[in-house]
């Protein structure tokens, strides 16, 4: 048999792949896992039936036969606990993993091998030995600017880890909502959650709601990353505990802002559903402003699971640097102090009393503003990390071309395909061990997104772009623009499967659903 060696749509494209004899599909092919892999093959076995209406049987006995597909787990392996192995050459699709969770992404791997030909449906042939160049592939959601329900976010979650996204980071709260009740402080939902930016409906997650998101994050092996965003984008606030918050300050920025998009100033103490940033701050060195801090992270902490809880600390315009230094000092000691390792966006590096240990999240370009690597780099210098989520590549928000209705431009937007392709994250901060990078995020900002739909189109394709820089290694063959913008093509049909919506971008030439 000759093998037709094209090169599969695979994205992330795997660290190793050879072409092999496909598997063909039939009503009497089975899914057979053990026990501890019954619920990644239950989920191949339903995206095999969502997608082509085959209902394949799912079962842990272990005769395997032609057609089938067939999840080992390898525990002796003492690689990456996310690697996995495909391997058609039997006849049966076989997948080897040494967890859980690789098992989980070879099922990815297998959902974007299925294709179709006159003799019906198969999985195409190949042999793949895979595993991440990064630990942390992060998506982040802004659910403070538009509210997004459990429903919403479960999709969000669906389609990331479609792509080994295995972070999704929730920005909880912002000027314009607080978003996740607090038992000690109920004011901050009960007065400050109530709309959205635009004056569109807002809402917040309930301790259940949390958990569900979290338990379902969890089932697609993704890890929740909660945002407390301090002390500055603190507006909700001042409507719901005025005594913890500084007087609003009103910079030429915001002033600019709110003529240029035609919205309101905010106000002290009343819901803002602008775009502005900055003019909100904490009180700095105050005993009950503290406790709430501290109160809100160890409360956030208990709801999590996960390591990390980020506290944000961008953009605190209105606060001197002196006081900054101070507050994140305490903040990020609030964290540590749960038992969590803090993340905080890359300002917080000029903190010289930050907790040792915090990862850094750098938020600027990919050509550092001035001062920007060296706060970077200060979270490496004091035992921490970095997470990079460079705005001009990898900020979703950005407009996809001058004249699309959504999304924001002030990161050197609008932002391509192939923009948010092709740069490489080690090339950006200086003077840093490359291991000093855990990872790669993407951020999705909701100024300007009111419906997932909105959500969708921005982020799709180039989440994908950016999960392709994430999970595969950087010298790989398949690691090109040409190579991604042939392979995304295919995409758009399982995207349509799963009612995710993309901006239908002039630079690929998509193949239709
Ligand atoms: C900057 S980057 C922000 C957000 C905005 C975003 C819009 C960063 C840490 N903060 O407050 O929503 O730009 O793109």
């Amino acid at each position: 048999m000759t093998l037709a060696v094209t090169t599969p749509p695979l994205v992330p494209f795997p660290a190793s792949f050879e072409a092999a004899p496909p598997v063909h599909l039939t009503a009497v092919s089975r899914v057979i896992a053990p026990a501890i892999l019954q619920r990644e093959a239950q989920s191949l076995a339903n995206a095999i039936a969502w997608r082509i209406g085959l209902e394949l049987v799912v079962t842990e006995s272990s005769d395997v036969t032609p057609g089938d597909i067939f999840f080992t787990l390898d525990t002796e392996s003492d690689g990456s606990a996310e690697a996995y192995q495909i391997d058609t050459t039997e006849g049966y699709v076989a997948v080897t993993a040494t967890t859980a969770t690789g098992a989980f992404w070879a099922m990815q791997t297998v959902r974007q091998l299925l294709d179709h030909d006159a003799d019906g449906w198969f999985v195409t042939g190949a042999r793949i030995t895979d595993s991440p160049r990064y630990t942390y592939r992060g998506v982040m959601l802004d659910v403070a600017r538009h509210f997004f329900g459990v429903d919403d976010v479960k999709r969000y979650i669906d389609a990331m880890s479609a792509y080994k996204y295995n972070v999704l980071h929730l920005h909880l709260t912002d000027d314009q909502g607080w978003r996740l009740h607090s038992e000690a402080y109920p004011a901050l939902t009960e007065k400050a959650s109530g709309t959205s930016a635009l004056g569109d409906q807002g809402g917040f997650y309930t301790a259940a709601d949390y958990a569900e998101i979290v338990a379902y994050a969890a089932s697609r092996h993704m890890t929740v990353v909660p945002e407390i965003d301090v002390p500055g984008h603190t507006h909700t606030v001042t409507v719901a505990y005025p005594e913890f918050t500084k007087e609003t300050v009103i910079m030429d920025s915001v002033v600019e802002g709110a003529m240029l998009f035609g919205q309101a100033l905010p106000v002290h103490g009343q819901p803002y559903v602008g775009w502005g940033v900055g003019f909100s701050s904490l009180k700095i060195d105050d005993p009950a402003t503290d406790e709430f801090v501290s109160t809100i992270f160890r409360e956030v902490a208990q709801a999590t699971p996960g390591p990390f809880v980020h506290l944000g600390g961008d953009e605190s315009l209105g606060t001197t640097e002196e006081d900054f230094a101070a507050f994140i000092a305490l903040a990020s000691r609030a964290v540590q102090a749960t038992g969590k390792t803090a993340v905080a966006w890359h300002e917080a590096g000029k903190a010289p009393d930050l907790a040792p240990g915090t990862i850094g999240q750098y938020w600027g370009f990919l050509e550092p503003q001035p001062g920007y690597e060296d706060e970077a780099r200060a979270f490496v210098e004091k035992g921490g990390s970095l997470v990079l989520s460079p705005a001009d590549v990898s900020y979703l928000d950005m407009k996809p071309t001058a004249d699309h209705p959504l999304g924001l431009v002030w990161a050197k937007g609008p932002t391509s395909v192939e923009t948010a392709y092709t740069w490489e994250p080690t090339d950006i901060i200086s003077g840093i061990a490359p291991e000093a990078i855990i990872g790669v995020e993407a951020p999705l900002w909701t100024e300007s997104a009111r419906t997932m739909a909105d959500v969708f189109t921005l982020a799709f394709p180039r989440a994908a772009a950016v999960a392709e820089i994430a999970w595969s290694p950087q010298d790989g063959s398949e690691r090109t623009w040409e190579s991604f913008r042939t392979r995304v093509a295919s995409h758009p049909s399982a995207w349509q499967a799963e009612g995710v919506t993309f901006h239908n971008s002039e630079e690929i030439s998509w193949i239709p659903a």
